[in-house]
C-alpha cells in the first residue's frame, strides 16, 4: 500500500530530502499569504522553512488559495507538507518544507482570512495572486482585515506584494487606499495605516513550473510517498524586498537566511521583469507557435537562442541600472535551459495581455524616446500577435487562457492573413501597450514588417533569417 505524505509518514520517508523542522504549529501562523500556487511553495515557504529551523516560530504560514480549492484542500489532507524536486546544475535535492502550516480558499471562508488578518499574531502577509489580481476583491478583503486590526487597537502589518509588477508594493498600497476611502474610512485608520503598515517593493525570483503528475510519479520513486502536490524548481533563487517593515529587526532576521534587504528595488526589478519575464514571454508565443512544448526545448533551438540573445543584449541589457546585465543574460539562459524543469510555454504564455504592459512596454518606449532601434522588441511583439490566432505552424489549434483571450483571438483571426490590419487591431489595445506606441508609426511598421515574414516563413523559418549570423 501505497503511503500518503502527511506529518505521520515523515519517518518512513527513505531518500536524501530536508525534511521539516520536528515540532509545528506551536502557535497561530505569523505570515498570511494569498496566492497559494506553486511559486509560493518552492520559494517564500522555503525561506520561512529556513527561519522556523532557527528556531523562529512566527513564520508559519496560512496559506490562502483565492478561488480554487483543490490545493487548498490536498494539502490539508497532508499537513500542510509537499516535496519540492530542486534540479540545478550541482544536481538534485529534495526538500518537505514545513512552513504551511494551515490553508484556506477566500471565495469559499472570506472570513477565516479576515479574522487571521486581524489576529495579533499575524506580522506579515505576503502576495502572489499574479498580474490579474489586483482588482477590488483583493483590497476589500485586505482592508476588511485592516479595519478590524485597527479598531482593535492592533500593530500595523508588513504587506508584501511579490507579484511580477512594477512598484508592486506602492500599487498594493494604493489599491488598499482607494478601497479604505470607498468605505470612508476614518483619518485614524489612514494615519494608523501610514505609522504602523509597510508595503515593501519587492522582487521575487526562482522558476517553478506549475505541478504536474510527473511531480507526484518522481516524489513517489525518490521518497516512497504519494504526494498529490509535489513540486519541482531550480536551485537558483532571489527574493530582493525594500527595507520598509512594520517590524524594522525583520531585515536582520530574512538577511540571515539569504533574503537582500535594500534600499532601492528598481534596479533588481527592472531587470527580472525586462529580461527573464520579457524573454520568458517571448520564447513562450514562439515556442506556442512553433509548437515546442517547454522553454528548454526553445532555447535549445539555435535561431531561437541567438534571437533571445541578442533581444537582451540590444535592446534591454543597455537600458539597465545593473551593470553587470551581461553575466545576468548569461545566467538567464543557462537557467532556460534546464531540461528538468519542463516548463510549459502555452503556461508562460497565459495571461499575455496582463504580462506584457511591465515585460515589453517600458523597454520600448524608452528606446523610442531614445531614437533607438526597437526590431527585437517588435518581433516579440509580433509573435505574441501570430500566438493569439490559437493555431501554431502545424495547423495544431490550441487554448488562449488569458481575461483578453476572447477579444485578441477574435481579432486575430480576423485579420490573420492580413499583418497590417493585425497589427492595426490588436496593436491598439491600450490596455496592453500604453497611450503611446499605438500611434507611433515606425513602431507601427516595424511590428506589421515582422509579422509578415512570420506568416511568410513560419516562426522558426522567420527567426532563422533575423538571426542569420553570416
Ligand atoms: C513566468 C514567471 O509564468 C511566467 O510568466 O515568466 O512565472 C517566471 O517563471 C518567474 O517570474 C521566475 O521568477
Amino acid at each position: 500500500m501505497v503511503i500518503r505524505l502527511n506529518r505521520a509518514a515523515l519517518p518512513t520517508i527513505a531518500g536524501a530530502v530536508t525534511l521539516p523542522a520536528t515540532a509545528a504549529k506551536v502557535c497561530p501562523p505569523g505570515v498570511v499569504h494569498l496566492g497559494l500556487g506553486a511559486f509560493h511553495r518552492a520559494h517564500q515557504a522555503l525561506v520561512f522553512d529556513a527561519l522556523l529551523r532557527r528556531g523562529d516560530t512566527r513564520w508559519g504560514v496560512l496559506g490562502v488559495a483565492m478561488r480554487n480549492p483543490a490545493l487548498a484542500d490536498a494539502l490539508a489532507a497532508q499537513d500542510g507538507l509537499y516535496s519540492v524536486h530542486v534540479a540545478g546544475a550541482q544536481g538534485i535535492a529534495w526538500h518537505i518544507p514545513g512552513a504551511l502550516w494551515t490553508t484556506a480558499v477566500a471565495a469559499r471562508e472570506p472570513e477565516k482570512i479576515v479574522t487571521a488578518l486581524a489576529a495579533s499574531t499575524t506580522r506579515w502577509v505576503t502576495l502572489t495572486v499574479t498580474e490579474k489580481g489586483y482588482g477590488e476583491p483583493l483590497a476589500e478583503l485586505l482592508v476588511e482585515g485592516l479595519l478590524r486590526r485597527h479598531a482593535i487597537g492592533l500593530c500595523g502589518l508588513t504587506i508584501a506584494s511579490c507579484d511580477n509588477l512594477t512598484d508592486n508594493g506602492r500599487r498594493l498600497q494604493a489599491l488598499c487606499e482607494s478601497a479604505a476611502r470607498a468605505r470612508s474610512a476614518s483619518a485614524e485608520f489612514f494615519a494608523w495605516l501610514n505609522a504602523s503598515c509597510a508595503f515593501p517593493n519587492s522582487m521575487v525570483d526562482r522558476i517553478v513550473p506549475a505541478a504536474t503528475s510527473v511531480h507526484r510519479q518522481a516524489a513517489l520513486e525518490a521518497l516512497g510517498v504519494d504526494d498529490a502536490a509535489a513540486l519541482g524548481t531550480e536551485a537558483f533563487w532571489e527574493w530582493v524586498i525594500e527595507e520598509h517593515f512594520a517590524d524594522s529587526a525583520d531585515a536582520s532576521t530574512l538577511r540571515a537566511v539569504g533574503v537582500q534587504v535594500v534600499g532601492r528595488v528598481r534596479p533588481y526589478e527592472t531587470a527580472k521583469l525586462r529580461m527573464l519575464n520579457g524573454s520568458h514571454s517571448a520564447l513562450a508565443c514562439i515556442g506556442a507557435v512553433a509548437g515546442l512544448p517547454f522553454i528548454a526545448n526553445c532555447i535549445g533551438t539555435p535561431c531561437v537562442r541567438r534571437f533571445i540573445h541578442a533581444l537582451m543584449t540590444e535592446e534591454v541589457g543597455p537600458h539597465l541600472e545593473r551593470t553587470d546585465w551581461r553575466q545576468y543574460r548569461d545566467a538567464l539562459i543557462a537557467r532556460f535551459d534546464n531540461a528538468a524543469l519542463r516548463h510549459s510555454v502555452h503556461q508562460i504564455a497565459s495571461d499575455s495581455s496582463q504580462k506584457i504592459p511591465s515585460r515589453w512596454v517600458p523597454c520600448v518606449e524608452q528606446r523610442i524616446a531614445a531614437n533607438a532601434p526597437v526590431s527585437r522588441l517588435a518581433f516579440a511583439a509580433a509573435t505574441w500577435m501570430r500566438y493569439a490566432r490559437g493555431e501554431d505552424d502545424h495547423g495544431q489549434p490550441y487554448a488562449l487562457s488569458d481575461p483578453m483571450a476572447e477579444q485578441v483571438q477574435a481579432l486575430a483571426r480576423r485579420h490573420a492573413g492580413d499583418a497590417d490590419a493585425t497589427v492595426s487591431a490588436l496593436g491598439e489595445i491600450t490596455s496592453i501597450w500604453g497611450a503611446q506606441l499605438p500611434h507611433h508609426r515606425p513602431w507601427h511598421e516595424a511590428v506589421t514588417n515582422a509579422l509578415q515574414r512570420i506568416n511568410r516563413d513560419g516562426i522558426l523559418g522567420a527567426l532563422e533569417k533575423e538571426t542569420d549570423p553570416t
